[in-house]
């Protein structure tokens, strides 16, 4: 862990080697996208909570109760750039699995209509999110959806529990694909996602509905 200006929140080490995730996504951007972009998020929301009880306050607690607050904005949206960062680090693997197993797979059957499907619709969600923002796969009310959110908003402040997302902010492809976010979009969804954390991320769901 690295903790940027000694603050309560902290940069989360990267879960593989920056080049490990070439061709798809190059090391380069990986450097200016984790190591600038996810790191300043990081580094202001510490500069913002400072001396606030905001700083003794987990993450994901912060997000929730600065959502929607317009006197709150600058502390939201750095609070869930710097958690969706952390999210989306850990949906990307490779080389990484053709596709899901066990219950998610079952799930995208029968709440998505498949594989197939479930490929186009993320990739369409993420190609429509005009502007900066993310695609997601969430868990709403024990059925799975793809959605879009725009700039910082994350689906944590909205109710859903999340399995996936794609950053589709500039910063994450402009190096590797200049204006081609599709392109981007299509080879991440094909070649990257970690459908091993999305299984994790839908049984955690599951067993907080159970308790
Ligand atoms: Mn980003």
């Amino acid at each position: 862990m690295t903790t940027p200006d000694n603050g309560p929140f902290q940069l989360p080490p990267l879960p593989w080697e920056q080049a490990a995730l070439e061709p798809v996504i190059s090391a380069r951007t990986i450097g200016l996208h984790y190591g600038k972009h996810h790191r300043t998020y990081v580094t202001k929301l510490n500069e913002l909570v400072k001396g606030t009880a905001m700083a003794d306050t987990p993450l994901e607690q912060v997000i929730r109760e600065t959502a929607e607050k317009p006197d709150q904005k600058k502390i939201f949206n750095n609070a869930a750039q710097a958690w969706n960062h952390a999210f989306f680090w850990n949906c990307l693997r490779a080389p990484a699995r053709a596709q899901p197993s066990g219950t998610l797979a079952q799930r995208i059957d029968s709440d998505l209509g498949g594989l197939d499907k479930f490929r186009q619709q993320f990739a369409q969600a993420a190609i429509d999110c005009f502007g900066s923002g993310w695609a997601w796969l969430v868990d709403r009310n024990g059925k799975l959806e793809l959605t879009a959110t725009s700039n910082a908003m994350t689906p944590i402040a909205q109710g859903t529990t999340p399995l996936l997302t794609i950053d589709v902010w500039e910063h994450a492809y402009y190096v590797d694909y200049e204006n081609r976010r599709p392109e981007f979009v299509n080879a991440v969804i094909e070649r990257l996602l970690n459908w091993d954390f999305a299984q994790q991320q839908l049984d955690r769901s599951s067993q907080r509905k159970a308790a």
